[in-house]
């Protein structure tokens, strides 16, 4: 078992498989799932665990399985040459399983952990009637004919496979199916083909067990018909075949009384077929466990199916937090980052413009077209002050980003509420609404409001100040701009005297063009600065998403699979069971060697 983790992995495996199949037991739809999440816990439990823990191969399981009063304990009394199982008119008689050895054969092959675990053993002798999760072991004396089979091999008598339904006895018959080496379906006379059963056939000819089939009850002379029509209308119709299909035609009640001398033909074949299949049981038992690791492997996505509407369910959660956050954010942009004027910027226009005029000497010069510059800055002033009162001032960061998020919550507790009645997961969200949910979302959005101000606080000054430090740090830079600056205005007074020959109308012309340039020149830093508070502003975005609406976001889709919920349990269950398949079959086919393992 070293292989295997001291069988902490197959214990996880047959545990989440066990826990799954009781969160299908109550869904009407789901309770086929049950039954193949039973049959594959018992498989790990009660076939590859014991194997690769080199329990011995004998005895070999038999199990004897059908429908409700179709003859299994009729064939028990055949198999044991002993009338000791209770064969009963009564349809569905047999209620546990019961274990058939030779009181002779050896006492310790029920001994190792996990030996049909979720069935208890019962220590007294009862009647096959008791319908608990039980089971029982009889001791079949050995007479000398009797002998040869009882004594290599444990027969079960099993309770009937009538129903899917995954409560009462039909996980017992599952759990003795997964051990069962050697499987034999009983069918009689008009219920050959009973749905339900053959259901189950095609299931236990899925773990490739050996299958014999048995027909019971019909005239000597239509075995052979019967045996024909069943094989073309039922296993014809699946995709593996039984290994035989017997006719037991009709005993008579002295044959049933005294099978061992009465119905000696009958029996030989039977006790033959079975014979061969078991015969060497090291070889038998191997078949069997590459066959149960195979169907294992091969069916996973099936045992997780009966997950999908949980999955289904988590997923539709999940696209609903998202679509809420996308909304938080376009509200975020449309209601505050669009309007926001980041006032830095317009002061570091400012500075990168005051940056352009010329310095020490050149001041003289400057401060002359400051004051040539004059009528332009005076009407500019009085004109940006009256467009400035029509714009929109923008709404306060918190308070936008706050309703942002009561919308947000708002419309997933909405539709939690509505949805309450399709799924349990919509239905433990509403709880979580009434509960605390939306306060904690509440928590994580201050939390996160804080560490996305704290991240923010700099980054908007600092871009703000490189519009006119970069240009600092760069004196080339700066000397050529300034030159091509004065040059400008020195072209735009030179112009004005060209145009106006010197004269009374210079004194309008060269402010006239002195102010165009100065236009000119601030028009092209304000496209600058501009470029650059829309940067900003979708780094703002970025920050927000990455800091507030992002981790909410995540949060709230997880919820429903956290603090211990069934959802919870549900997403461990669906991530492990996988993995703990492809290992256990990867340890199986270590132990069974390339030929053998496929
Ligand atoms: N005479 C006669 N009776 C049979 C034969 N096979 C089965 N029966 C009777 O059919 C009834 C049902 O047989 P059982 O062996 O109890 O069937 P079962 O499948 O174990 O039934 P449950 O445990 O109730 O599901 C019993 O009364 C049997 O005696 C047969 O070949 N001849
Ligand atoms: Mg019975």
């Amino acid at each position: 078992m070293n292989e295997l983790g001291s069988g902490t992995l197959t214990s996880q495996l047959v545990e989440d498989l066990g826990w799954l199949e009781e969160h299908c037991r109550n869904r009407p739809l789901q309770v086929v799932h049950a039954g193949q999440l039973r049959l594959a816990a018992s498989l790990v439990r009660n076939c590859i665990v014991p194997f690769l823990e080199n329990q011995p191969a004998t005895p070999l399981h038999v199990a004897v399985v059908g429908g409700a009063g179709v003859g299994k304990s009729t064939v028990i009394n055949l198999l044991t040459g002993a009338v000791i199982a209770e064969a009963n008119p009564q349809a569905g008689f047999t209620r546990h399983p019961i274990a058939y050895s030779s009181a002779n054969g050896s006492p310790d092959w029920s001994g190792h952990t996990g030996f049909l675990k979720p069935l208890r053993k019962l220590e007294e002798a009862s009647p096959a009637n008791l319908d608990e999760d039980v089971y029982q072991l009889r001791k079949v004396p050995e007479e000398p004919i009797a002998a040869n089979l009882i004594r290599n091999f444990v027969v079960w008598d099993c309770p009937d496979m009538t129903t899917w339904a995954a409560t009462g006895y039909v996980p017992r018959l599952l759990e003795i199916a997964g051990l069962a080496d050697i499987l034999i379906y009983v069918a009689s006379d008009e219920r050959y083909n009973d749905e339900i059963p053959t259901q189950f056939l095609q299931l236990l000819l899925q773990t490739r067990k050996p299958v014999i089939v048995c027909l019971m009850k019909m005239k000597e002379a239509d075995a052979p018909a019967i045996i024909a029509h069943f094989q073309r209308e039922v296993l014809g119709k699946l995709a593996q075949d039984a290994v035989a299909c017997l006719a037991i035609p009709f005993l008579t009640p002295e044959q049933l009384a005294d099978p061992v001398r009465l119905a000696a033909r009958t029996r030989i074949t039977l006790l033959n077929q079975v014979g061969v299949l078991g015969d060497p049981a090291p070889a038998a038992r191997r078949r069997v466990v590459t066959g149960a690791a195979r169907y294992l492997t091969t069916n996973c996505e099936q045992f997780l199916a009966a997950a999908r509407q949980d999955v289904a369910a988590l997923e539709d959660w999940r696209s609903l937090v998202q679509a809420g956050q996308v909304e938080f954010d376009n509200r975020y942009r449309r209601e505050y980052l669009s309007s926001e004027k980041f006032a830095s910027f317009d002061e570091a226009l400012v500075r990168l413009l005051d940056l352009l005029e010329l310095p020490g000497a050149g001041k003289v010069v400057s401060n002359t077209l400051w004051v040539v510059r004059t009528p332009y800055r005076l009407i500019k002033g009085w004109l940006g002050k009256a467009l400035s009162r029509s714009e929109a001032a923008s709404l306060p960061e918190y308070p936008v980003l706050e309703q942002s998020l009561k919308g947000w919550l708002d419309m997933l507790h909405k539709e939690a509420v509505r949805r309450a009645d399709d799924h349990g997961v919509w239905a433990h969200i509403e709880t979580g609404f009434d509960s605390d949910l939306a306060s904690l979302a509440r928590e994580r959005f201050e939390q996160g409001f804080r560490s996305f101000r704290l991240s923010l606080a700099d980054e908007v000054e600092r871009t703000a100040r490189a519009i006119y430090e970069e240009l600092e740090k760069s004196p080339v830079m700066l000397a050529t701009l300034r030159s091509g600056n004065f040059a400008l205005d020195v072209a735009a007074i030179v112009g004005a005297f060209t145009i106006g020959h010197f004269g009374v109308q210079d004194f309008v012309l060269v402010p006239l063009l002195a102010a165009v340039k100065q236009q000119i020149i601030e028009l092209l830093g304000r496209q600058y600065v501009d470029n650059q508070r829309e940067q900003i502003r979708t780094r703002q975005q970025l920050l927000e998403a990455q800091y507030i609406s992002g981790p909410l976001a995540e949060w709230l889709a997880q919820w429903p699979a956290t603090g211990g919920s069934t959802f919870e349990r549900l997403q461990a269950a669906l991530r492990r069971i996988p993995l703990a398949l492809r290992q256990l079959d990867a340890t199986v086919a270590k132990v069974l060697g390339p030929s053998e393992h496929r």
